[in-house]
């Protein structure tokens, strides 16, 4: 089975945990976008859901497939959250952020009664951060917050490298006008401990550990899809 394949697999599992009428929060990324297709596809056969987009992106690709739009203003509790991830661990501890939308999936995923993640086995972890963590920053002070970064890390006994995101010859502006910080930390053996350090620094705005948002993946491998709840 092909990577966009595995993608479908897992978006088509999730799917059927939608319920006519549900307040879904949609995500960011391939995996959440073969969700979008399938969604709408369910739609055109008379399933009636109203959305929360997590990024420009996706409400753009929504609109584009005509599936309705809300927002957490209009709508501030939703009943499930669909969104992929960079990383999951046994416990449905996540790493987020790789789409650079990172903020509003973790704001939508804690408005959200239920997250499921779609993800392919290529995904899985043992331990959290074999990806590099984002971390989304206020551009003012950069430098003093890339430092501060680095010393909640090392107090943790992390160390590595610590990278501006760019997108060509500029820094990568996310949608709420920040800038995200890669770090590659590797092994994160307490992402309890780093989120609560990270959210510490005043220039953090948040960063890509999901902790405790996930209560069930769907995984596509290449003997189907399976099902983790954490
Ligand atoms: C998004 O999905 C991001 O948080 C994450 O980086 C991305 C994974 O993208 P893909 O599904 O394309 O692997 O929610």
């Amino acid at each position: 089975m092909d990577a966009r394949a595995l993608k479908i697999e897992a978006a088509r599992a999730a799917l059927a945990h939608v319920e006519d009428g549900m307040r879904l929060g949609i995500g960011t990324g391939s995996t959440a976008e073969e969700f979008v297709r399938l969604l709408a596809a369910r739609m055109r056969e008379g399933l009636s859901i109203i959305g929360v987009p997590t990024s420009e992106r996706t409400a753009a690709f929504c609109r584009e497939l005509g599936v309705p739009l809300t927002t957490l203003e209009e709508t501030p509790e939703l009943d499930l959250t669909v969104d992929g991830a960079d990383e999951f661990d046994p416990e449905l501890s996540l790493v987020k952020g790789g789409g650079g939308a990172l903020l509003r999936e973790k704001i939508v995923a804690a408005a959200s009664r239920r997250m499921i993640v779609i993800a392919d086995e290529s995904k899985a972890v043992q331990t959290l951060g074999r990806f590099p963590l984002p971390i989304e920053v206020n551009p003012f002070g950069l430098k003093a917050t890339e430092l501060a970064v680095r010393r909640a890390a090392e107090a943790l006994g992390l160390a590595g490298p610590v990278t501006l995101r760019m997108t060509k010859d500029a820094p990568f502006v996310t949608d709420g006008g920040h800038f995200i910080l890669d770090a590659s930390f590797g092994r994160i053996p307490d992402p309890r401990a780093l989120s609560s350090s990270l959210h510490s620094v005043p220039g953090v705005v948040e960063h890509g550990l999901f902790l405790g948002l996930a209560q069930m993946a769907v995984v596509a491998g290449a003997g189907g899809a399976r099902t983790i709840l954490a």
